[in-house]
């Protein structure tokens, strides 16, 4: 017994050992501090990301000495800005509206404690203006939601209003009857409409918070929209507030919170007509602390008249609360997350989840079946609940985030992590040379975002240091409000390329082609990458589409 003990330690000291070897692909550094736990982020400009937290003790303190639960993180400096707020924002949601303003909705119970005064935010409507100076910050509306939300979805819409939907009336660990909010209102300019009734948010209990929402790009159900919980789906119409198609279960395990999976559009091309396909990645099967996670993920093909579940294995790990980011060469990358147990707070004693997935996997749709997981280099710090990851402007993935604490701990296993980090994706190699982008149809490269229609050709010039354009590829990417594995208004569409002419000043140009309409991408800011043999320029370049 113990001969056979020793052999298969052994065995699988090898045995991870090259596996390291072969797949140390990409690396990890530890870049700054973020001040406010990452507990939900977005990119507000090339360099900025919004970050915003609970109402909860940290170092982020404002002027008046009072403790701030939002800032705005700098990725050129690696210092952040605390921004005030008075609502509480825990287990909120985003989105931008299309002409750029970014809102933050819903929220939970006051937090009244020493140098925190937070009023109740589960009725909250943040804005907050993008900046490239450091004078903007939030404007908290008098008008509220129509009703209380926690755990909810948003999604900015076709025609540039932001959707809200679902969410419990309180702070739980699993929804129930009693606590569902089982409606979505939509913002308009003239301040919020009215709540209507979505059953499936009913037939979905008792897992369905945080919903997964997308908006179908093209194909039989175009402008409708795809909604997940659990095991379910449709493909709703906002318009008649009615349900066109009932999509069968996904094969396994539940998928939404406690037992989080990650769910995503996959990148949409205009070489097969912006065909929408999404993915749902992870997830557990039952509601316990030490029951293994999900390794399975439901592809489906919303392009199809009868959409049906096609299962694959989720990089041959089991994981909850993975984080999923779409990157400009078409891949979807997952990272962050754990192995065994669900979502939630520390609780009776122990973590509610534990085996931290140290190491990101790449998805390759385009790949045959068995072939499309590619295993990535692992990170050193876990990223368990309440963590973040997203692309940023210069083609890597910044994650931060991780808080499986009530209160902020430090001296525990799994801490209240304030350490940001950049994972740089193998695409990115330094032994080949990185093309810059220099101009956007003739206007120069700025941080405010350049305005862009639908359907229309832009100029790109760009130089390359010691070497030729090889394959040149561009897409529109919005990097998505990210918050508890979801990745809301997320897209990745790749563009028509024209062919690159020379120019005598030694640069180059192309042109490229927005998507041909708001179903294809909503409305609002996003980035246009240019890469040169599938390695991304220095840095994106920032656009108001629509
Ligand atoms: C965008 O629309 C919202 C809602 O009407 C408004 O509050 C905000 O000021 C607008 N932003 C800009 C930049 O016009
Ligand atoms: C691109 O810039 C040129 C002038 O530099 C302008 O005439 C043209 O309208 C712009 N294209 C678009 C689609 O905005
Ligand atoms: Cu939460």
């Amino acid at each position: 017994m113990r001969i056979v003990n020793v052999t298969l330690i052994v065995a699988a000291v090898v045995l991870s050992l090259i596996t390291t070897f072969v797949s140390a692909q990409g690396s990890w550094k530890v870049v700054g501090n973020t001040g406010v736990a990452a507990m939900h982020a977005i990119l507000v400009a090339p360099d900025r990301v919004l970050i915003i937290d609970k109402a909860e003790s940290s170092d982020a303190t404002l002027p008046d000495g009072s403790i701030g639960w939002s800032c705005e993180y700098h990725l050129d400096t690696n210092t952040y800005r605390v921004l005030p707020l008075t609502t509480n924002t825990f287990c909120s949601a985003g989105a931008f509206l299309g002409n750029g303003t970014f809102m933050s909705t819903a929220g939970s119970t006051p937090v009244l404690q020493d140098k925190i005064n937070a009023q109740s935010g589960f009725s909250g409507i943040r804005l907050f203006q993008p900046c490239q100076d450091d004078s903007c910050s939030w404007t908290e509306l008098p008008t509220p939601l129509s009703s209380f939300r926690w755990y909810n979805a948003m999604v900015t819409l076709p025609d540039g209003r932001t959707m809200n939907l679902g969410g419990s009336k309180v702070a739980t660990g699993a929804n129930s009857a009693g606590k569902n909010n089982p409606t979505y209102e939509i913002y308009s300019s003239s301040g919020t409409s009215n709540a209507f009734p979505i059953q499936f948010l009913v037939d979905t209990l008792p897992f369905n918070l945080y919903p997964c929402v997308q908006v179908i790009a093209d194909g039989f159900y175009q402008g409708y929209l795809f909604i997940f919980a659990n095991k379910k789906s449709v493909i709703y119409d906002i318009g008649q507030n009615q349900v066109i198609k009932a999509l069968p279960d996904i094969p396994g395990a539940s998928r939404s919170y406690p037992l989080t999976g990650s769910c995503a559009l996959l990148p949409l091309t205009y070489e097969n007509n912006y065909n929408p396909e999404a993915i749902i990645c992870g997830g557990q099967t039952v509601q316990s602390y030490t029951s293994p996670a999900d390794n399975t993920c439901g592809r489906i093909n919303l392009g199809d008249q009868d959409p049906a579940w096609d299962m694959d294995d989720f990089g041959g790990q089991g994981r909850i609360m993975g984080d999923s980011v779409a990157l400009p060469d078409g891949t979807l990358v997952f990272v962050n997350g754990a192995a065994t147990g669900i979502a939630g707070y520390f609780e009776g004693g122990h973590y509610l989840q534990s085996d931290p997935v140290l190491f990101p996997v790449a998805y390759n749709m385009n790949a045959p079946k068995g072939q499309r997981w590619t295993r990535y280099a692992a990170t050193t710090i876990p990223r368990l609940y309440h963590s973040v990851a997203m692309l940023i402007p210069d083609g890597t993935i910044w994650v931060a985030g991780s808080n499986p604490n009530p209160n902020p701990r430090q001296n525990v296993q799994f801490i209240t992590e304030y350490r940001a980090e950049v994972f740089t994706p193998p695409y990115i190699d330094a032994s080949k040379p990185r093309i810059t982008i220099t101009s956007f149809n003739s206007s120069a490269i700025n941080k405010a975002p350049i305005n862009v229609k639908y359907s229309a050709e832009y100029q790109v010039t760009f130089t390359i240091a010691g070497g030729q354009p090889g394959t040149i590829t561009s897409s529109l990417i919005h990097t998505g409000f990210k918050t508890h594995s979801q990745a809301m208004s997320m897209r990745c569409v790749k563009l028509l390329v024209d062919k690159v002419t020379a120019n005598a000043d030694g640069s180059y140009t192309t042109n490229v082609w927005m998507p041909p309409n708001a179903f294809v991408t909503p409305p609002g800011p996003q980035y246009v990458f240019l890469l040169n043999d599938g390695q991304p320029a220095a840095s994106a370049v920032h656009v108001l589409i629509g």
